[in-house]
């Protein structure tokens, strides 16, 4: 592939991170289908926008207001985005419906860039890259895995699976599956009650001496209150971490999109304990709560790098804002 001759090269994961972010601009269809039931619930704010006029402003936002809160923004980028809008439109900046519109598409893009928050993955200088996937059960991390293998593999790389979810007994069955499907090497653990942080350590010195570019460690779920399975993730990080210094690069936590705002607590608590570095954010095909994609951003301030729109391997798709925004305001 077009990637592999860069392999030797410095700078091998900043441009492989790249490159699968530019993905999302080509594959924008993806996103936009993805987030039809979100934008259907939006719709409103077209219709109200249409027949704005100046007299009935109160009115319009107070209406716009709802709409954002029904699509799980959250209060506070509401109020936050209400008031910058309220403002421009009596200051006579905002003149029509349809300006309004714009500005709106504009505030919520701000609120997703202002950060200066990476989208793109972030695999440090060794190889292996290693990627730690996190978050509470049936969220859909171990689906994510098996698709972000896909697309790693598409642009050449050599990625190794490891199956690290030691506790559900079907769990490293659905990885092996993943692993025929993509065509990736898989490590599981070799006797039962095999602890999670050593099948994963065994795993990504594996790949360090048979040269993998990646290592995906699937973790089982957990809650996010149960302390000694939470401790248990800490343990996984560092075994991993002594086999490769800088590793995990990347702690990515799974969040079930179809949660909408529920999904902060655990996502604050996972982050307080083990150090997330990007979310991906699943199942937004089925939720029409999208907006909550703006608040998980504004509250904790970690990027969501990947957004899951459907069942099908190429469903995960890197989080562009830009594509997300026109997808949800058409
Ligand atoms: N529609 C849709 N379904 C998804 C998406 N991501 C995952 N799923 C489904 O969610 C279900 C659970 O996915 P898993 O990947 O097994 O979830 P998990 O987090 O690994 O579950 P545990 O290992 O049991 O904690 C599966 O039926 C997936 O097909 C998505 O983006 N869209
Ligand atoms: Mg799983």
């Amino acid at each position: 592939s077009r990637f592999k001759c860069f392999a030797a090269e410095p700078g091998f994961f900043t441009r492989l991170g790249r490159l699968i972010q530019e993905k999302a601009k080509s594959d924008a269809e993806k996103i936009f289908s993805g987030f039809s039931k979100t934008r259907d619930n939006l719709a409103v704010v077209d219709e109200l926008l249409l027949y704005w006029n100046l007299s009935d402003t109160d009115r319009v936002l107070d209406e716009l207001e709802e709409a954002l809160l029904v699509a799980d923004f959250g209060p506070r980028i509401t109020v936050k985005i209400l008031e910058s809008l309220r403002e421009d439109i009596y200051a006579g900046k905002l003149k029509s419906g349809s300006e309004i519109k714009d500005a709106l598409k504009r505030n919520v893009l701000d609120v997703l860039t202002s950060k200066g928050l990476k989208t793109e993955l972030q695999l440090g200088f060794r190889k292996p890259g290693v990627i730690m996937i996190v978050g509470v059960n049936g969220g859909g991390k171990t689906t994510s895995l098996g698709k972000l293998a896909n697309r790693l593999k598409q642009e050449g790389t050599k990625v190794l699976l490891a199956a690290g979810d030691t506790f559900r007994a079907a769990a490293s069955d659905q990885l092996e599956v993943w692993a025929k499907r993509t065509g990736c090497e898989i490590i599981v653990a070799e006797k039962e009650n095999a602890k999670a942080s050593s099948v994963l350590s065994q795993a990504v010195k594996r790949g360090r001496e048979q040269g993998f570019d990646v290592v995906l460690c699937d973790t089982s779920g957990r809650l996010h209150t149960n302390y000694s399975l939470m401790e248990e993730l800490i343990a996984c990080k560092k075994a991993i971490g002594k086999v490769v210094s800088g590793a995990p690069n990347e702690i990515l936590q799974v969040l079930d999109g179809t949660t909408g705002l529920n999904m902060l607590p655990q996502a604050r608590e996972f982050n307080d304990v083990v150090g997330v570095t990007g979310l991906i954010l699943t199942k937004l095909d089925g939720s029409a709560r999208g907006g909550c994609v703006v608040s998980v951003v504004d509250e904790l301030g970690i990027p969501v790098k990947f957004v899951g729109v459907g069942e099908g391997v190429e469903d995960l798709q890197p989080f562009d804002p830009q594509a997300f925004v026109n997808a949800i305001f058409p």
